[in-house]
């Protein structure tokens, strides 16, 4: 079991996407930990995006991600990271697969709707960064054993 950190950007929250895209990760049955809607500090925004800092769009990007709320969510599952990355689609919404949530929901390439982290290292970072220790709520859904098949003791 794997936990990523998803950020529903300010695009999504404006656009009232949030309710369609959370959807996507329940109907895959990753099961959602964390969830809390905030105002991104610019400090934070500057960490979150640290990689980027030499990049031409990083200014731009520090302000969209500061520009409104964001919904900041915590979701389990089974390769979770490339799992949800998947479901996301490629970075720019002009050349994101239909079927993705990019793909589907923008086209835009710099408000792209949602975050995602690129590697269970990074997961593990930025969960830090987002949320406080207790924040995520470790629980079982009724629906668990049809999501993955337990029979051998592990999820498959
Ligand atoms: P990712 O979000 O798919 O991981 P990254 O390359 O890490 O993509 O870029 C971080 C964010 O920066 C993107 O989600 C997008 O909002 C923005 N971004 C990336 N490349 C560009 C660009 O060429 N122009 C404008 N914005 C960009
Ligand atoms: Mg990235």
């Amino acid at each position: 079991m794997q936990t990523t950190l998803i950020i529903l950007k300010p695009d999504a929250v404006q656009r009232g996407l949030m309710g369609s895209i959370i959807s996507r990760f329940e109907d895959k049955g990753l099961r959602i930990v964390g969830c809390k809607m905030m105002l991104i500090p610019r400090d934070l925004a500057e960490k979150h995006y640290e990689v980027h800092a030499d990049k031409p769009f990083y200014e731009g990007l520090l302000n969209f991600m500061t520009s409104g709320p964001v919904l900041v969510i915590a979701l389990q599952g089974v390769d979770a990271v490339e799992v949800c990355r998947k479901l996301m689609g490629a970075t720019f919404g002009s050349k994101a697969e239909p079927g993705t949530i990019r793909g589907d929901f923008g086209i835009s390439n710099s408000f792209n709707l949602i975050h995602g982290s690129d590697s269970p290292e990074t997961a593990l970072e930025e969960l830090d960064r987002f949320f406080k220790h207790g924040d995520l709520i470790d629980y079982e859904r009724a629906i668990e054993p049809w999501v993955y098949d337990m029979t051998a003791g592990s999820p498959e």
